[in-house]
């Protein structure tokens, strides 16, 4: 063992530290095995009183430190880089629901909480926390504050950012930063948490966060509605709100090329419809009767906009919906590479983005595969696309940075963004640094010297 992980060891205990290659190799890769990194130890701290002694250990020694929750995020921003100098500074023990107060509709969480976990709390106390996404049994809400997840529920609830009240954060310097105060209302000064939401670990270490619960929003319906295009979902979503309002919780998009991917690739997944459709939207509503969902779906196939509908009549058939939604990432990942492209633009732009996107595509290559879904509700889609399998290494890399490139260039013509939900990390640098370049760029860096002098966390990711 080296004298660092010695040293680790004895603010850790024997539990709280890794030097087994085995144990640290899923560690060491990003989730699609896009990235690969290397590290001799990760310390597994089990309070914050640790995490500060951890912290100024790799300090003093200015040792790079590599926050790491579920490991599921996007962008290779959990995994250290191939020095093997970084520690990987794992959240896991620090897991415990501190409190629920269902009288403020709040509670405290460690930042180790698997999300899943933070749902079912919530609900015990009979309340509802709607941060919700395909990766909920495994990512930790360290990990959804420190990316500022997105997921299905935005819409309604907003954002990871949205459900924030208050944080307890570790500083590069060894401090302990709490503004763990369960509050809707406080304008003392500047908001500094805010400051490490959606910071990727370069910022400070997330130990823990008071969240915003809500009340059970009311009876749950979900249907699988069949479309011609991906413009009607924008048309139907319109509609939807003039007569549902608020209370759609989930508008998914989803083509039928990628519902094709889930059902060839994992098991038992298949479309509850005889003939396909070209794109599909998934919805939820809450508090909304049936059949009122039911008369919503019946006028707007009347108008021609509706292909085909099918409503869940019970949980167990929304859950299976809900499955095929969740599962298209994995689907995704064992069919092999795509350039991922998650990006959002306003509402109004969207139907004019997926028009001159298909255009585009098709005269960069006709070739391409558009592997294409999300939260349309949220102006987000996931436009991914697939390059001819049989291109070498180079020339994947090389085309696959020019198909991004003008597809990031339309996205920014449009007024949107390049990195919608997933964040920066190490996969999306130069993009942020082409597309938010000047003043925004050069604020984030001043904050970052100020906050982290030595750079000793997350070095490489998002600068
Ligand atoms: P990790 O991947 O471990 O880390 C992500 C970043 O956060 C890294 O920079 C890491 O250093 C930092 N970090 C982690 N914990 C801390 C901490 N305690 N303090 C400081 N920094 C920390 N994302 C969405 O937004 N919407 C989706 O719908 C969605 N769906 C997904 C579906 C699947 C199947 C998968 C695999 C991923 C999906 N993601 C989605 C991406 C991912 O799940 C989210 O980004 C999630 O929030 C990451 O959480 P994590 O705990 O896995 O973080
Ligand atoms: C989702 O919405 C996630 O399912 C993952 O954000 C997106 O795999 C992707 O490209
Ligand atoms: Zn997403």
């Amino acid at each position: 063992m080296t004298a660092l992980a010695e040293q680790l060891e004895r603010i850790v205990g024997s539990n709280g530290l890794t030097t087994d290659p085995d144990e640290l190799q899923p560690r060491l890769t990003e989730w699609r095995g896009a990235y690969e990194g290397r590290s001799r130890c990760m310390v597994r701290p089990a309070s914050t009183d640790e995490v500060v002694a951890v912290v100024r250990l790799c300090a003093a020694g200015n040792i790079g430190i590599v926050a790491q929750g579920g490991n599921t995020g996007m962008c290779a921003a959990a995994v250290p880089d191939m020095s093997g100098d970084q520690v990987i500074l794992s959240m896991e023990r620090m897991n415990r629901i501190r409190n629920v107060d269902p009288a403020n509709f709040s509670m405290e969480v460690e930042a180790g909480c698997i999300l899943a976990s933070a749902q079912d709390a919530a609900s015990a106390a009979g309340r509802f926390f709607p941060l919700s996404l395909g990766a909920e049994g495994t990512c930790q809400i360290g990990g959804n504050i420190a990316t500022n997840a997105g997921g299905i529920n935005v819409g309604r609830y907003g954002t990871a950012r949205a459900l924030v009240l208050g944080l307890e954060v570790v500083l590069a310097n060894g401090t302990v930063l709490n503004t763990l105060r369960a509050l809707r209302k406080d304008t003392a000064g500047y908001d500094v948490k805010q400051l490490f939401i959606g910071s990727e670990g370069t910022l400070g270490i997330i130990t823990a966060a008071v969240l915003r619960l809500f009340s059970d929003p009311g009876e749950r319906s979900t249907a699988l509605v069949g479309l011609g295009s991906a413009a009607a979902a924008v048309d139907l979503l319109a509609a939807m709100k003039d007569g549902l309002g608020d209370r759609i919780e989930s508008f998914e998009l989803v083509s039928q090329r990628v519902f094709g991917l889930v059902e060839r690739f994992i098991p038992d997944a298949s479309l509850p419809f005889d003939e396909p459709h070209a794109w599909y939207v998934l919805l939820e509503t809450a508090g909304v009767p049936k059949d009122d969902l039911e008369n919503v779906l019946v006028a707007e196939a009347q108008r021609g906009l509706v292909r085909d509908a099918v409503l869940a009549k019970n949980t167990r058939e929304a859950d299976a919906l809900w499955r095929l939604r969740h599962s298209i990432s994995e689907a995704e990942r064992i069919d092999g590479k795509a350039l991922k492209h998650d990006v959002s633009v306003p509402l109004s732009s969207m139907q004019e983005f997926l028009q001159r996107g298909d255009e585009l595509l098709a005269t960069l290559r006709p070739d391409l595969k558009l592997v294409a879904f999300g939260h349309v509700g949220d102006g987000n889609l996931h436009y991914n696309v697939v390059l001819p399998r049989d291109l070498s290494d180079d020339d994947w890399h090389r085309e696959g940075e020019l198909i991004t490139g003008a597809i990031y260039d339309l996205v920014d013509e449009l007024g949107g963004c390049f990195s919608a939900e997933h964040g920066i990390g190490q996969a999306k640098k130069s993009w942020l640094a082409k597309y938010r370049g000047g003043p925004e760029l050069d604020l984030m860096m001043t904050l970052k010297q100020a906050l982290d002098p030595a750079n000793i966390l997350n070095p490489g990711k998002v600068f």
